[in-house]
Parts: C-alpha cells; structure tokens; sequence
C-alpha cells in the first residue's frame, strides 16, 4: 500500500500528543506522495503582464450582456428558492436573454442553496455508474471518466475553454436530472481568496471539507472530514486506475498569484487563442497546482469535486472577456489538433461528453445567452 509508510509515521505522532489531549486519538491523518499526480504546466504572472494589451482592448464597447438585470440581483444576498430556478440549457433552443439563470458568487449564494449544492454532488456518488465509463464505480465518477479519457484532446488547444464550458454544462444537466437538483448554481470568485484559499467557506466541513497545507516535505492530507471525507477514488491518478483518497496540499504562494491582474492581463488580449493559451496556463493552471494533489493531475482532477467550482470561474473569467465584443460570441480561432502545421478549428468543431450528454457544438456554447446554455453571472 503506496500510503502505508507515511501513515505510520504519522500515527506516531498523533498517539504522542493523545496522551494530553485524549480526544485527538481519532483524527486519523494520512500524507500522499504528491509525485503520483504531476501538476499543470505553467506561464508566470509576470509574463502574462509583460504581453498584455493595452486596457482599451478590454473595455471594448460591445454589448454587456452580463449586466442584464444586474441592478436588481446583484443587490440581493438571496439566491432564489427552490422551484424558482431555470435550468440551465434552453430546452428549446430559445434563451429570454432578460431572464437567464443566474449563477450566484458563492459569497452571493444562500446557505440553504450551498447545503443542496455539495449534497446533490453527494448524490451523484452514491449513484451507480450506469456503465461503459472505464473504472468508474458511480455516477459522479463516470462525469470523472470522460474528462480523463478525453484528456488528450481538451487540453492546450483552442478547445479548452468551450469544452469545459459544455463540461460544467454537463455536470449540472446531470446533478439537476439525476439528483433532482433544482437552486440556481454558484460559482466561485477565486481573486477574493488569492493567497488564502484554505480560508475560504468552501473549504469547510460543511462544504468542500478542508484544505490542508502541503506538507513541509512535499505531501498531501487525504480529507478525511465534511461532505467529502473518506471518500475512495477509483479513476487516475493521472490516465491509470488505482483505489486512492481524495487528497489536497495547498501551497498559497500558488493561489497567490491567482488575482485580478492575472485575469485582466490574459483577458486584455484580442486574439481568441492567445486568451485562451494565457488563462489555461495563467490563472486556470495555478488554481489547480494551488489546490494540489488530486486537483493538480490534468487527466483526473474532477475527482476532487472542487473542480467544478473552479471550473466555473474559469468560465466566469471567458464570460468577461465574451463580454468587451459581441464577435467574440461567434467566431474562434486556434489550433483543433497538435498537428504542425495544425487544423485551424471552427464553430461547428464537435464537443463529445462521450454520452454522457448528447454530442454539440462550439457554436452552440460560445454565447451562455443562447444555442444548448441560458445563463449569465451575477457579476
Ligand atoms: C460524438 O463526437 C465524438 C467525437 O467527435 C464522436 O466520436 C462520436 O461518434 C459522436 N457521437 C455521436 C452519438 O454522434
Ligand atoms: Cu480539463
């Protein structure tokens, strides 16, 4: 068993301190190699600074469409109840871009939604695979699955950002029709904690459970309290599958540099692709390797249900930049292979969930105000 020596180590030292404080005997704390999961590849803040554009270019003066209805949600604290809550996709393919659903910062998000939040993400686990989703044995980890085994082809291209648009998309089409789901959805503002994210609420029992420090020699905590605690995941690490806890090592020195001037840097860029290639390995990628441990494998990191919150502001982050240009809604450009030299990609670029969903296209997600999506963020 790969934990087996760092466990001991560690019991160790919890049975010394026990013999003062008895009650310590039950906090059971199992470290990881962190080696098993890689990390992300990186550009540095400084660089993304260095090749910004001038502000202007952000401040396009293209339609605001997130602004929509702004001045009477972004006032309240109250997400809506239950039942109030449009789902997300435009059944019908007609978006009323005056009333989207809203997805709430979680400092903006009720105590009640953030409860049934992490709770359906629970139930998605307790629910059997439904089958042809390699290693996985629930639900959640069939959503897991295709994120790894489509690793290849989502990453470090043009792709990136409306896959994992769809992807997040796909999440919530199966928390909301398989878990009963029915709130709006949060999201997860990451400037307001760059440098201590292992303060933020979500970082709690009562949510995301904790986020330990990683280790002064280079190890992970498995979580073994709140929603998450205990929990065994059965797909990666990386593209294998071995049982192994979900485990986080945050190094804030990481998430510090997740900050507005990181995101406005990348998103001061005109060009789609040079955007897109500064967040995926600017903000996105740091707030990963940040997290650590499960979070910062690229091929199975959706195993640490974190990532779906930060996949949302990764999203977020592409909405505002959406935002400056009504064009940047209906055209792309980039690479849609790794060919040299490569496929120049289109709208009509297939994006697979390999059935988890049907099949769509990049046209169909590159406006959240229409085609398969209907929402906009409350800021
Ligand atoms: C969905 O797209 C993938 C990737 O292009 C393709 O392999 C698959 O056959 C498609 N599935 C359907 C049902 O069209
Ligand atoms: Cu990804």
């Amino acid at each position: 068993m790969r934990f087996s020596l760092a466990s001991n180590a560690l019991c160790g030292a919890v049975a010394v301190s026990a013999l003062s404080v008895p009650r310590a005997v039950d906090k059971r704390v199992t470290l990881v190699d962190l080696k098993q999961f890689g990390s992300f590849p990186t550009i540095t803040p400084e660089q993304a600074h260095a090749e910004a554009e001038p502000l202007s270019s952000i401040l396009g003066d293209g339609p605001q469409f997130d602004k929509i209805g702004q001045s009477t949600d972004s006032d309240t604290k109250e997400s809506p109840a239950a039942g109030e809550e449009k789902a997300t996709a435009a059944a019908d393919g007609t978006c009323d871009r005056n009333n989207p659903a809203v997805r709430y910062e979680w400092r903006n998000y009720a105590a009640d939604d953030k409860k049934a939040f992490v709770n359906a993400i629970k139930c998605l686990m307790g629910k059997p695979s439904t089958g042809g989703f390699q290693g996985s044995q629930s639900r959640y980890e069939d959503i897991v699955s295709v994120h790894q085994q489509l690793t290849p082809t989502i990453h470090q291209r043009a792709v990136f950002l409306p896959w994992h648009r769809y992807y997040v998309s796909v999440f919530e089409s199966v928390m909301r029709e398989e878990c009963g789901f029915d709130r709006a959805f949060p999201w997860w503002d990451e400037t307001l904690d760059s440098g201590k994210y292992a303060q933020s609420e979500l970082f709690t029992d009562a949510y995301f459970g904790p986020l330990p420090g990683k280790t002064s020699d280079g190890q992970g905590t498995c979580i073994t309290s709140g929603t998450f605690g205990g929990l065994t995941l059965h797909i990666g690490p990386g593209s294998g599958f071995t049982d192994h806890c979900l485990a986080r090592a945050v190094d804030e020195s990481l998430t510090g540099t997740v900050s507005t001037q990181f995101v406005q840097d990348c998103n001061s860029r005109t060009s789609y692709d040079d955007m897109r290639g500064c967040q995926e390995l600017g903000p996105h990628a740091y707030g990963h390797n940040g997290i650590g441990a499960v979070m910062a494998e690229v091929q199975a990191s959706p195993g640490d249900p974190i990532f779906f919150m930060h996949h949302l502001f990764v999203d977020h982050s592409f909405r505002i930049w959406q935002n400056a240009d009504a064009s940047r809604t209906t055209t792309i450009n980039g690479c849609a292979d790794a060919n040299n030299p490569c496929t120049p990609i289109t709208m009509d670029y297939v994006l697979s969930s390999n059935g988890l969903r049907p099949n769509t296209t990049i046209s169909a997600v590159m406006d959240t105000l229409g085609g398969d999506l209907c929402y906009r963020y409350d800021y």
